[in-house]
């Protein structure tokens, strides 16, 4: 009976055409489960959000969506992303340059929290106390908030201010002191202007569309102006102002400092679109001594 039982597991075991299927068999279930394993660590791979399914990543809602609208306006400014905890306040950036800014805030934290942009010179660990509500501070200077947000809800708003520095804040009550407070600054996108006798210099001759501060100083030994003027003529070629002997005709002045004495200062602000400009000094014969250069806002 031994003897027997080894005959028959010896003759399936050897059984050559048995044997042959088991190994065909066994080499395609090795080759499909291979396959499958490889379509799936790439796909995974492939996704961008990681194990995050498309459509689940999809109907969730993108606050930063308003962002590229936003930005196609105007170069300047941008997205300030902001995440609330208890008890502090983080920014993906703490300066952005001058033009529209939009403030995408998340409450992350267990409590109700607010966001609050303060316009001020006063450090942000120093803002005075709310002298009629008890442990919150001043919001004099406040220039935009999202209110309240619960817990786990995103607020967005949009600003545009101007350059300077700021204090972002939460002033729920006890939350300022708790240490829900930071610095953040506008920075103005700046055109550095020098006036000689009789030759204008600028530290850039292009800059994006949006807010532009002219620093013109008067390097001269007499009066000069710093005037620009959009207009497809090129510097050299604007007509003579009919009117007014030695001066330029001024059609497309959008912006000018007016008459700055020997060594002295002046800036101003102005929004102007993309274009060509003619930055001149209109000074009497200053202009035909060369007081002109071509200037670009793209
Ligand atoms: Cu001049």
């Amino acid at each position: 009976m031994h003897e027997r039982r080894l005959q028959l597991e010896s003759r399936s075991a050897f059984n050559p055409v048995a044997e042959g299927y088991r190994l065909l068999l066994l080499t395609i279930i090795t080759v499909a489960v291979l396959f499958t394993s490889t379509v799936l660590v790439l796909g995974e791979v492939s996704r961008p959000n990681g194990t995050v399914s498309g459509p689940v990543a999809n109907a969730r809602p993108s606050p930063v969506s308003t962002a590229p609208a936003a930005a196609a306006v105007s170069e300047k400014g941008g997205t300030v992303n902001a995440t609330l905890t208890d008890m502090h306040i983080s920014v993906d950036r703490t300066s952005i340059l001058e033009g529209p800014v939009i403030f995408v805030v998340k409450n992350n934290g267990a409590v109700v929290h607010e966001f609050d942009v303060i316009h001020t010179d006063v450090p942000e660990d120093k803002i005075a106390a709310d002298t009629t509500q008890v442990d919150k501070v001043d919001e004099t200077g406040n220039v935009g908030e999202t209110g309240e947000i619960n817990p786990g809800e995103s607020k967005t708003f949009t600003i545009t201010i101007p350059a300077g520095h700021y204090v972002i804040m939460c002033n729920e009550v006890g939350h300022y002191a708790a240490g829900m407070h930071l610095a953040f600054t506008v920075a103005a996108d700046t055109v550095n202007a020098t006036l000689t006798d009789m030759h204008i210099s600028v530290d850039r001759t292009s800059v994006d569309a949006g807010p532009i501060t002219f620093v013109v100083k008067n390097n001269g030994a007499v009066v000069h102006e710093f005037d620009v003027i959009k207009t497809d003529v090129p510097q050299d070629k604007l007509p003579a102002d009919p009117g007014q002997p030695g001066k330029v005709d001024e059609t497309g002045n959008v912006g000018e400092t007016g008459e700055i004495e020997p060594g002295a200062s002046q800036t101003f602000t102005i929004t102007i679109p993309a274009g060509h400009y003619v930055i001149m000094c209109n000074e009497a014969n200053h202009y035909a001594a060369g007081m002109h250069l071509d200037f670009t806002v793209n």
